[in-house]
């Protein structure tokens, strides 16, 4: 008896001190993941993208993550709104299974998500800054989120049980969270993910004291389609979204009521203003006054209106975007400064794609493909070659299951996306990746009343449905119509074009399991109120 119960310790003995190794070993390899997300940011407004806007206001820290690293030619959202979007990070899955489909909702935090399969793995988790999922966030060992949209200006956050104010810009006091999170917080025996969630550069677009006469002189490119009549294209005649006609000119535009006023005209949320402190306001209206009083005096109608209104929203979105570029060097600079370089994942990105006039638009929503688009950049120089470029059919689905796969963590069968480890390290060929990425968009009636759509993209063609209170079909050649401004639906040329794209969309919808239950339609009752309510 006594020899077996020896034995057995000793067999237990090393099964231990085998354990320990390869848990040392783990930490050591396992990687940190630094997930940099913004609300909003346009890849029209990262000049790692190359569009004109980003080339006179570029964004020197951001690229470097695309210059000691990779850059996604191709990654897509697959419900362009915020809520849905940061759903589909967290659980791999598309918005129909993971239950949020529309802003507003409340995020089912009890479902498997992508925090906690790397805390089961070891790792140490944090998110700081927005989260707007409503209900706490689950799965990280440390919180501190944004009350809801979050302000820019000494915004309220939330921690455990405490909201409190914090003095100061939001995206300067999220970057220093994260850092000191980096810093103080963490338990330094464990690999770390970390979440910086930026509010900027989401409407209304102020930006910090620093920045509000950075780009005064600058002449931003306005697009081609910024005069759009969207031919061919109802859900766009009839969407709330565009610059010249639907912004706020007081909240959003900061236009003053008369010469030598500093009140705002239209402004229904008082809060943005409001909370400032009478030193930050001070500052504020010395920097805007002459600007508003030379356009008082300009007297502009029409089209110089407009172009005006085009002007100064540029002007506040990239000076919002500055104090973001400035982040993202602080804790690049910061990672480096400690040595942690080597062994992170470091990832910039944002919530969706964003209008910066294109067809006259703000905001997102559409399947069109400025607000589809979603900038993504990632570096770890100890597998991912230096400027590389990826054109695959990527979609923020896939983040979970490439950081899970980074992490030498199992890819659970239910999430719907695929790792972009092979792409990245270039095991796989983008050709080989993924036909098509498929779309689904359900906030309506709603702010901006873009209407409800799904729809296939393959690398040269785009077929969308918008239904509920109108049932049409746009068809896009991407190749021949980057802008898409022409619907082909319908059209003879491209009739086999049509019917491939149908079959596949069906494929799809197959594929990721999607019912009929997805295709509600709503009262129209309600829908006419909602466009009252919200013009
Ligand atoms: C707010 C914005 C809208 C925006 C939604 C959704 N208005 O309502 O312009 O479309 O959020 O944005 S605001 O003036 O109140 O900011 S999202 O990023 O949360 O999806
Ligand atoms: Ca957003």
């Amino acid at each position: 008896f006594s020899g077996i119960f020896i034995i057995s310790l000793l067999f237990i003995g090393c099964d231990q001190s085998k354990k320990k190794t390869e848990k040392e070993e783990d930490s050591n390899t396992k990687p940190n993941i630094v997930y940099i997300m913004t609300d909003d940011h346009a890849a029209q407004a990262i000049s790692a993208y190359g569009h004109p806007v980003s080339q006179v206001a570029p964004t020197p820290n951001i690229d470097r993550i695309a210059t000691n690293g990779a850059k996604f030619l191709n990654n897509f959202c697959t419900n362009s709104i915020c809520g849905p979007s940061r759903a589909v990070i967290l659980t791999g899955k598309f918005s129909h299974l993971n239950g949020f489909r529309m802003n507003g909702e409340t995020f089912d935090g009890s479902q498997p998500t992508l925090p906690k399969y790397l805390k089961k793995a070891g790792y140490q988790t944090a998110i700081v800054g927005k989260w707007h999922l409503h209900g706490k966030p689950q799965g990280f060992d440390y919180w501190k989120i944004l009350n809801d949209q979050g302000n820019y200006y000494n915004p309220e956050f939330i921690h455990e049980n405490d909201t409190t104010i914090v003095n100061g810009y939001a995206t300067d006091i999220i970057t220093d969270m994260g850092i000191d999170w980096i810093k103080e917080k963490r338990d330094k025996d464990k690999p770390f993910f970390l979440m910086v969630h930026h509010k900027a550069p989401h409407r209304n677009w102020m930006p910090p004291l620093r920045h509000i006469n950075t780009y005064d002189s600058v002449n931003f490119p306005l697009p081609e389609t910024y005069f759009s009549t969207h031919e061919g294209q109802i859900a766009a005649q009839q969407q709330q979204q565009t610059i010249y006609e639907d912004m706020y000119e007081g909240h959003d535009l900061k236009m003053t009521v008369a010469k030598g006023s500093d009140s705002l005209k239209h402004n229904p949320w008082t809060s943005d203003f409001d909370r400032m402190t009478p030193e930050q306001r001070k500052a504020w209206n010395a920097a805007y006054r002459p600007k508003n009083d030379a356009f008082h005096d300009a007297n502009l109608k029409g089209k110089d209106l407009a172009n005006w209104k085009g002007q100064r929203y540029l002007r506040d979105y990239m000076g919002t975007v500055a104090a973001v570029d400035e982040g993202v060097g602080k804790i690049l600079d910061y990672l480096e400064e400690q040595g942690l370089t080597e062994n992170t994942i470091i990832v910039y990105t944002t919530d969706q794609g964003f209008y910066l006039g294109e067809k006259g638009f703000f905001d997102k929503r559409f399947m069109y493909e400025e607000s589809l688009a979603m900038p993504l950049l990632i570096q770890y120089p100890k597998h991912i070659e230096k400027g590389t470029t990826i054109d695959a059919l990527t979609q923020n689905l896939d983040f979970a299951p490439t950081f899970l796969d980074f992490a030498g963590v199992e890819i659970p069968g239910s999430m719907q996306g695929q790792s972009l480890l092979p792409l990245l390290t270039k095991s796989e060929n983008s050709k080989d990746f993924r036909d098509a990425v498929y779309y689904h968009y359900y906030d309506f009636p709603a702010f901006h009343m873009v209407k409800r759509h799904y729809g296939i993209r393959t690398k040269r063609y785009k077929l969308i449905h918008f239904y509920d209170d109108i049932d049409t079909w746009e068809l896009y050649d991407l190749k021949e119509d980057p802008t898409e401004k022409h619907n082909l639906y319908g059209s003879l040329e491209y009739e086999k074009v049509q019917k491939k794209l149908h079959a596949e969309l069906i494929e799809l919808q197959k594929k990721y399991g999607v019912t009929q239950d997805e295709f509600k339609k709503t009262p129209a009752a309600k829908v006419e109120q909602a466009y009252e309510n919200f013009a």
